[in-house]
């Protein structure tokens, strides 16, 4: 058989391709492969765009707007200077280079070619050595009934800066959706050792994910150590809506409720400093350090507590063979 990678990540946004990049980094080439939330789709301008999807690519490939965490560094708007002056809608920033991949994407997507391939190509092209994965090939989208309405994914998260209030979610397509051949042979592969749950927002970028039937029961079919990098630090999120989003659901914004919403899914959690003392009163597996990523090292030392605590969970539960929990 096939190598496969020793560890996968589960990603979505803009934290999550941070820790990837991460355990790219403190993983030997091919090691890793990120499975990706496909939520946050949505077709604009007759284009295919897959933001997470990019994201983790770009980052990976090291040509990501560094300050944004999404779209290109080097970038020019040539394209949406003069689509704005056509009266085209500018709500979604497309940069010149950024274009080719949502237009080769639509048209390979066109020709009848699965996202999971089109994804491993670019990959290639692009120089990463990671294995991309969509979390499926058929669309599964993410919407928010709000106080403004429905709202497709963007419409919120860009177009209306996550104002409106949420009430719920629904990921449409996700009945329809089956995990790919590519993550059920990672996923049975005897070379994988870890998974890592991205600081991703678990309400946004990885419930979709979880929807995709059959998903989460191939997770735990692994039987690896599942580790989960708590997206809060001290009821904050890093980044985007998380805390607001949780508010707006009508949970507490603290650790406690992102354990019991990952339930028996997570074998142990990379806390922040700040949280030791909850993790401990929760008597759950973790460990702690600071989990803030803004610089490299940052990321690398996120990335290296996560697979030490897998490590040690491995390691406890190696007699019988059987996963930690
Ligand atoms: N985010 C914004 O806040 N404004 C944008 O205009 C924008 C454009 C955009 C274009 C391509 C792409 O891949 C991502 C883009 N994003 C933009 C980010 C995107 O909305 C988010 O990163 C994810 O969907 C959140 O997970």
């Amino acid at each position: 058989m096939k190598a496969q990678a020793k560890v996968l990540a589960i990603s979505g946004g803009v934290g999550g391709a941070k820790l990837a990049l991460g355990l790219s980094r403190v993983l030997g080439a091919g090691e890793l492969a990120v499975l990706v939330n496909t939520g946050d789709d949505f077709t604009h301008l007759g284009l295919c765009i897959c933001p997470d999807l990019d994201t983790v690519l770009y980052t990976l490939a090291g040509v990501v707007h560094p300050a944004q965490g999404w779209g290109r560094a080097d970038e020019t708007f040539g394209f949406m200077a003069e689509a704005r002056r056509q009266g085209a809608p500018d709500w979604f920033a497309l940069g010149d280079r950024d274009l080719v991949v949502h237009v080769e994407r639509t048209r390979r997507l066109a020709a009848g070619e699965r996202l999971t391939h089109i994804t491993a190509d670019f990959a290639r092209r692009f120089g990463v050595d990671t294995t991309i994965l969509p979390m499926s090939d058929t669309p599964v989208a993410t919407l928010l009934d709000t106080d403004a309405g429905q709202l497709e994914f963007q419409h919120y998260f860009v177009r209306l800066r996550c104002e409106p209030a949420v009430r719920a979610l629904e990921f449409r397509g996700a009945s329809q959706a089956r995990p790919t051949a590519e993550l059920e042979t990672l996923l049975r592969s005897p070379d994988l050792q870890a998974i890592v749950l991205c600081p991703s927002n678990p309400y946004l970028s990885i419930d979709p994910i979880l929807a995709v039937p059959g998903l989460r029961a191939a997770l735990r079919a692994a039987r690896v150590p599942l580790i989960a990098v708590s997206p809060l630090i001290g009821g904050r999120a890093v980044k985007g809506p998380t805390a607001k989003i949780m508010g707006e659901l009508g949970v507490q914004a603290d650790l406690a409720t992102v354990v019991r919403h990952y339930g028996s899914l997570v074998d142990g959690y990379v806390v922040d400093r700040v949280d030791e003392s909850a993790a401990r009163a929760l008597g759950i597996e973790f460990t702690a350090t600071q989990t803030l990523m803004q610089s490299l090292e940052d990321r690398e030392r996120v990335a290296d507590a996560s697979l030490e605590l897998a490590a040690r969970l491995r390691a406890a539960a190696a007699p019988s063979g059987r996963r930690a929990s």
